[in-house]
């Protein structure tokens, strides 16, 4: 699908660093809309091979604060035309997507979610446990008699699709237009020079030579302080792995995606019948993608609290990812003190319903030197002027 680029350029005007979905959208963007397309893409890896291809493809835009309901609503706008724009099947799904209440403190939260939503015209409800229990017969909403479904948030464009046919469609897109895209290629470090306004950007250094280039555009996830501190920048990001498990193929059962935070437990079924699941963060710090067994066994304890039959069920997998996680749970996107150096970052575990409105605004963000209009909630800045963006009540499961 990509052309294979036997040599760097000694210079291109956009560096971007990462080949997940973030990096090739705002690569697409920028030569599609921006018309920008000596632009190099280096990638580590191999393309998706980070948190884009490990994601669970959640797509929602059931958010708490007016600056993310805005942002997320957007990017499930543009999911809607994806596939035909880059002529590949992407199996987007529209499900509907419950976040299960098991207390009255809960319902709350779920009655503001639904009414910041409507606001901004996005359709979310609460609804009382009985609907909960006609969308999901199967489902013992009792929870095993611990923790009783009392109600829920019902949003109703809840989707998913496919993660690694994403970063292939923004890629290819991109590739087609001139975009270089270089796998098995790392960036080592980062040279600035002074420009008498502060430092900026002048070129990367990686594994295959040198580049020249006055623009970088850093879409690393668990990676990001690594990169932050070639330019002399920090963050107060924390990198958490995530870790999530998928079973056998079963007959269908579950058109719905299910949340409840309580229990610490999500899941979707696949068009092929797999559940795909997942819980909360690793409660420490580590920057790597190793599996445990306690994590399936104590999710597995809390699927089967919701869904008993499934106890012949076997898993097939299990994996992880690095999640890159802000203290208020919202992205780090924008313009840095380094002239040159732009971020989109902070993307935790919220970010892969996130990529086509990154993709749109950080291309903007840097063909203009001007953070776009949907992003300013979102800079670095903010955590320097106690400015938060708080989002940790509609992030996903309880973290
Ligand atoms: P990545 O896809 O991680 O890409 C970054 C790339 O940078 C990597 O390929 C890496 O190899 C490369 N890189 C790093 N350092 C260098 C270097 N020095 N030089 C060159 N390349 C480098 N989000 C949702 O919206 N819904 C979900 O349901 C959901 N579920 C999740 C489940 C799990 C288990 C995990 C781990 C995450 C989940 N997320 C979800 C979050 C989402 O996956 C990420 O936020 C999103 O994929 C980030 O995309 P990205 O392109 O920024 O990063
Ligand atoms: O952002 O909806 C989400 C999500 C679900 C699981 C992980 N992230």
């Amino acid at each position: 699908m990509f052309t294979q680029h036997d040599q760097l350029k000694s210079s291109y005007d956009v560096v971007i660093i990462g080949a997940g979905g973030h990096g090739l959208a705002a690569a697409y963007y920028l030569a599609r809309d921006h018309g920008i397309t000596n632009v190099a893409v280096l990638e580590k890896g191999y393309i998706g091979g980070g948190n884009t291809g490990r994601n669970t493809t959640i797509i929602r835009s059931n958010y708490l604060t007016p600056e993310g309901v805005q942002f997320y609503d957007e990017s499930v706008r543009l999911w809607q035309d994806l596939s035909q724009d880059f002529d590949l099947n992407l199996f987007y799904s529209t499900r509907g997507h419950f976040t299960l209440a098991h207390t009255d403190a809960a319902m709350r939260t779920m009655r503001w979610r639904a009414e910041v939503n409507k606001h901004f015209g996005v359709q979310s409800e609460a609804v009382d446990a009985q609907s909960v229990q006609e969308a999901v017969p199967m489902m013992d909403i009792s929870c095993g008699g611990h923790a009783p479904v009392v109600g829920a948030l019902y949003h109703a464009p809840g989707a998913v699709a496919r993660h690694d046919a994403v970063a292939w469609g923004y890629g290819r897109g991109a590739d087609r237009r001139g975009v270089e895209i270089h796998q098995k290629t790392e960036v080592l470090s980062i040279e600035t020079t002074d420009s008498g306004s502060g430092p900026a950007v002048s070129g990367v250094m990686t594994n295959r030579g040198h580049i020249s280039t006055k623009r970088v555009l850093c879409a690393v996830a668990g990676s990001t302080p690594r990169l932050l501190s070639m330019v002399g920048l920090t963050s107060p990001l924390y990198i958490h792995p995530l870790q999530a498990m998928v079973s056998e193929p079963v007959k269908p059962w579950l058109d719905p995606i299910i949340v409840s935070g309580s229990l610490h437990v999500y899941v979707s079924q696949t068009a092929r019948g797999e559940l795909v699941m997942g819980a909360s963060l690793d409660p420490y710090e580590l920057h790597a993608t190793r599996s445990t067994l306690d994590f399936a066994e104590s999710l597995s304890m809390h699927m089967l609290e919701m869904f008993p039959f499934l106890g012949d069920v076997k898993v097939v997998r299990q994996w992880a990812g690095m999640a890159d996680m802000t203290p208020d749970f919202a992205p780090i996107m924008g313009k840095t003190s380094v002239k040159g150096f732009y971020l989109d970052s902070g993307w935790g575990t919220w970010g892969f319903k996130a990529t086509p409105v990154c993709g749109k605004t950080m291309s903007h963000t840097v063909a203009t030197d001007q953070p776009h209009a949907l992003i300013t909630g979102f800079g670095l800045d903010r955590f320097r002027r106690y400015a938060l963006t708080g989002e940790k009540g509609a992030a996903s499961v309880g973290h």
